[in-house]
């Protein structure tokens, strides 16, 4: 059985408000544990990793370059930690399933998971987070993470964020449809690939899910799995930090990740995965997070019979 490593990141530094950084204790909450046991894999909690306080920060210590990117000095503290964290858990032949947390954790994550292999990513979000602190209309970080660890803008400094295992043309994006101005040139002139919601409305997901882990396969050593709730439709995910209408519906995203699961069932491609922006504040009843553990288990192979 396949142990995987539960790293509970809760961190809201990059996000627009609070209530992200209970998105951890809130999906355990939910039973992720036992879904996972239901699945067939060998769960292990590390528990959470230390965020430092925001009380804690120095306004002013940020040098001039970071001037655009809020709290790059407390993501990049707790990032790098979980870079360390997440190679470790891959050494030693578990899986890191990363909780985030808003979803500037992936730096940290695809970091960790590309330190010493070249890794392909599927991104399953709404929104492109391609943005730099020179494109960003809001410097929160969560709006970033692809751009960091692309090195793209003052990125391409910043060891920490820049993952060169990651390349561009290895990234699927699915379900994109909340795209800044400048983001959608970015995207459109990069080497990456876009699955639209258009996309799946037309084709089918798990059509396109197959075309993204082929992308992502295509000369890696492994694929990671970023979700996003905000992914979803806010009917069914309420509990995000910024929904945006038009997401997929509850069978289309269990679709997904089986489509996700049925290939790592045959060809062990998957190697990383992070769950993210599940903000109970903003939910009802636990809702988001309950969701996202049952997502999670589809991942890993949990089926109806
Ligand atoms: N693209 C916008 C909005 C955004 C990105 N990711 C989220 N929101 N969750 C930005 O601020 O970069
Ligand atoms: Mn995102
Ligand atoms: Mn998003």
């Amino acid at each position: 059985m396949s142990t995987v490593r539960i790293i509970g990141t809760p961190m809201d530094y990059g996000a627009n408000r609070r209530g992200v950084d209970m998105g951890p204790s809130a999906i355990r909450y939910a039973g992720l544990a036992d879904e996972l046991e239901a699945a067939g894999v060998d769960p292990v909690d590390t528990g959470d990793l230390l965020v430092p306080r925001a009380e804690a920060r120095d306004p002013d210590a940020d040098p001039p370059t970071r001037g655009d990117a809020k709290f790059l000095r407390e993501i990049e503290d707790v990032c790098s930690r979980l870079a360390t964290d997440v190679s470790e858990t891959l050494a030693d032949g578990a899986f890191p399933l990363v909780l985030g947390g808003d979803h500037s954790v992936a730096i940290g994550s695809l970091n960790g998971s590309a330190d010493d292999a070249d890794v392909g990513v599927i991104w399953f979000d709404a929104h492109a987070d391609l943005n730099t602190p020179e494109t960003s209309p809001s410097g929160n970080v969560h709006g970033m993470p692809l751009g960091a660890v692309l090195g793209r803008g003052v990125f391409g400094q910043l060891e920490w964020a820049h993952a060169p295992g990651v390349r561009e043309s290895s990234i699927a994006y699915v379900g994109l449809r909340s795209i800044d101005d400048r983001e959608r040139e970015l995207v459109q002139e990069s080497e990456m690939t876009a699955f639209t919601m258009a996309d799946i409305d037309e084709r089918g997901i798990t059509a396109v899910v197959e075309d993204a882990l082929a992308v992502a396969t295509d000369g890696t050593d492994g694929v990671h799995v970023s979700l996003d709730l905000d992914w979803l439709d806010p009917k069914t995910a309420p509990g995000v930090g910024t929904p945006v209408r038009g997401g997929v519906t509850y069978r289309e995203a269990h679709a997904a990740l089986e489509t996700i699961s049925d290939r790592h069932e045959r060809d062990d491609v998957v190697r990383s995965m992070d769950v993210v922006e599940v903000n109970p504040i903003l939910d009802e009843a636990n809702e988001t997070a309950t969701l996202a553990a049952d997502l999670t288990a589809s991942a890993f192979g949990k089926r109806i019979l």
